[in-house]
């Protein structure tokens, strides 16, 4: 039998890879594999195609040439590619975020009669948070003045983005006004990267990296809007219990995943697929039963524990059990190829917006006027699959686990209010003090074929946990350590340091949950990210300190997408060590990996901590919780 750990530690994923090989169905691993070797002026960030002179690559190891054909230098070369990565990752999430507020903006109109304001409660408090008088205005109004300052901020305007300045400690804004990092739009900041990285223009490397820092934080404010407004929509996570990985995929029932970002899509499927069950039975299917992949996913699961199917570099073998009978994309993170395996299994890629289509995929433009209309074209495509795949074999992994979700920000002061409610940070704030709790990690990111699937994030998660490292997860991470179980309650005793295994515990007694919280504490999406700045900057605000002196990391052990470039720069631009598992395309300039890794800390107190070994990494991880600690005096 093959051994597929070096591609994927998901067994289920490894079942349908035995399967793709038994019937030459091409997968990602084989078409990295078909990839090398890969170019090494690439993986050192030492290409520019930015002018028609080009392409230009720098030689490494001091050989010639040493300059571009304009006299661009390897560590400026580097350090525009990496903005402009950062460019795209905030265009990315901030797009996600432009689409919710124009749907709130319709809403308000009329003219999206399938929405509706979920939930007000959230709506009042980032009224409030933008200045607005909540006693006056009424909820229609609070939604368009909301709407209105979410698309303000897109553009360059006398006050920096309300989005970025509203969800950090003041502390640490105010650092940002002096050193010029504050975000005057989000549009704005990714086109003024895009013209300072063109030719001949910016060719100082470090000042290049501080106009990708600002842009980074308008990064943090597309990621940070995207979580308000979907929460306004759909409302506010809530802690559920549902299950994951491939075997959520039910032979009888018509399977639709729901893959992409925006929950202004997923929503509505979700919402007709309930209506559509009949249609369903009159083509002999049990029902339907929607499930997700990546962010999507990840949205639906903490709203409604929609099970989540599997998470990015596996996602053509949701396809390869058989089962799957429509993959509805909205925009980022699909692999084009899933045409080739739906057509190799019969089933339907169903695209749905303007600005990402793929070539084979059926296309059903999705609007907000027509929502409801919309989705029951697009549910009906997957039930026409279904009534294909009658005389079909399925092959769905018989491997589900166990996930508690829903860990809003509010969900778990909640939780925390149980045991004081008075001061519901204060018995988290005791037990990191007390050593319990010896600190805090954001998991996030992608998977990389570059990685074995999942080996990264549960290595270095275990090692974490152990240490009782208090763990959060977003995007397809949290979809990592789903699948592998850390996100049961059952696996505390297994995993989980006795500082930690206490704290969960007494915080799931205090809620009525008859045992532990999980080991790793799901918050959501990639946008989602903000609710993990959102739980520090609380925390901060409650000790008065700046987010530098926290003991609190990031870690994106199996980056991928260029949104997690973003994320993990605004990461070290608020002040958080941050670890990366794969290795980015900075390695053709010592100035750039060494401002990073290390100059940066002088400013922003954060840095990166890059380390591909995930047990080397946990280590370091761990290294640098405990020098936050020594200099709290802890
Ligand atoms: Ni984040 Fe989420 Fe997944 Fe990576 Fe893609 S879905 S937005 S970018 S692959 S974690
Ligand atoms: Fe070459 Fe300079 Fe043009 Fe880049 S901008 S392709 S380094 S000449």
């Amino acid at each position: 039998m093959t051994d597929w750990s070096e591609k994927t530690t998901d067994a289920a994923v490894q079942q349908m890879l035995g399967k793709a090989e038994r019937e030459g169905i091409e997968t990602v691993w084989d078409r990295y594999k078909n990839m090398q070797p890969q170019c090494k002026f690439g993986e050192m960030g030492l290409c520019c195609r930015h002018c028609l002179q080009g392409p230009c690559r720098i030689s490494l190891r001091g050989g010639k040439p040493q300059l571009g054909i304009c006299g661009a230098s390897a560590d400026v070369i580097v350090a525009r590619g990496l903005a402009r990565a950062i460019a795209a990752g905030t265009a990315g999430h901030s797009g996600h975020a432009k689409h919710l507020a124009h749907t709130l903006k319709k809403l308000v109109r009329g003219e999206a009669p399938d929405y509706a304001v979920k939930d007000q409660e959230k709506l009042r408090s980032i009224a409030a948070r933008l200045g607005l008088d909540i006693d006056t205005l009424t909820v229609s109004e609070m939604v368009s003045a909301v709407a209105e300052a979410a698309l303000a901020d897109f553009h360059e305007k006398e006050t920096p983005v309300q989005w970025a300045v509203n969800v950090l400690p003041a502390k640490r804004i105010e650092f940002f006004k002096e050193n010029k990092l504050l975000p005057a739009g989000i549009d704005h900041e990714i086109a003024e990267v895009m013209h300072r990285t063109s030719m001949g223009c910016d060719a100082d490397a470090t000042n290049i990296l501080l106009g990708a820092l600002r842009c980074a934080l308008a990064d943090l404010a597309g990621c940070s809007m995207g979580t308000d407004l979907s929460d306004i929509l759909f409302g506010t996570p809530q802690p559920k219990t549902t299950e994951c990985n491939l075997g959520v995929l039910q032979p009888q029932c018509v399977n639709i995943a729901v893959h992409g970002h925006n929950p202004v899509l997923s929503e509505v499927i979700l919402a007709a697929s309930r209506l559509m069950d009949e249609e369903a039975r009159q083509a002999g299917a049990e029902r339907i039963n929607v499930v997700g992949i990546c962010c999507t996913g990840n949205e639906v699961l903490m709203r409604h524990g929609v099970p989540s199917c599997t998470h990015s570099v596996s996602q053509e073998m949701a396809f390869m059990t058989g089962a799957l009978d429509a993959m509805v994309v909205d925009y980022q993170c699909a692999l084009p190829s899933v045409v080739t395996t739906a057509a190799c299994t019969g089933g339907t890629v169903v695209t749905t917006m303007e600005i990402a289509k793929i070539t084979g995929a059926t296309h059903v433009e999705y609007a907000e006027e027509n929502a409801m209309e919309n989705a029951r074209k697009i549910v009906r495509l997957g039930i026409d699959a279904f009534r294909r795949r009658q005389d079909k074999t399925t092959d769905v992994p018989a491997m589900r686990q166990k996930v508690i979700t829903g860990f809003s920000v509010e969900a778990l002061i909640a939780a925390l209010a149980k045991l004081d409610s008075a001061d519901p940070l204060k018995p988290l704030i005791d037990q990191i003090v007390a050593g319990n709790i010896w600190g805090i990690c954001l998991f996030a990111g992608c998977n990389n074929v570059k990685v074995p699937q999942d080996f990264n994030f549960t290595t270095v998660a275990r090692h974490l946990l152990k240490h009782n490292v208090l763990v959060l997860a977003t995007g397809c991470g949290a979809g990592a350590l789903m699948r592998h179980g850390f996100m049961d309650q059952a696996s505390v005793g297994a995993v989980c340091g006795d500082g930690l295994k206490a704290v969960l515990t007494a915080i799931g007694e205090a809620n009525g949950l008859g045992g532990p919280l999980p080991p790793v504490i799901h918050i959501g999406s990639c946008v989602d990210n903000s609710r993990g700045v959102a739980l520090a900057t609380s925390i901060a605000d409650r000790l008065g300190v700046d987010l530098d002196k926290l003991p609190v990391v990031a870690s994106a052990p199996e980056a991928m997408h260029e949104k997690a470039v973003a994320i993990g720069s605004w990461a070290v631009a608020i002040g958080l060590p941050t670890h990366v598992g794969v290795v980015p395309p900075v390695l053709g300039s010592q100035a750039v990996a060494q401002l990073l890794t290390s100059g940066i800390k002088e400013l922003t107190g954060g840095y990166f901590i890059v380390e591909t070994d995930p047990e080397a990494a946990a280590a370091k991880i761990l290294a640098a919780i405990t020098e936050r600690r020594a200099t709290l005096g802890l």
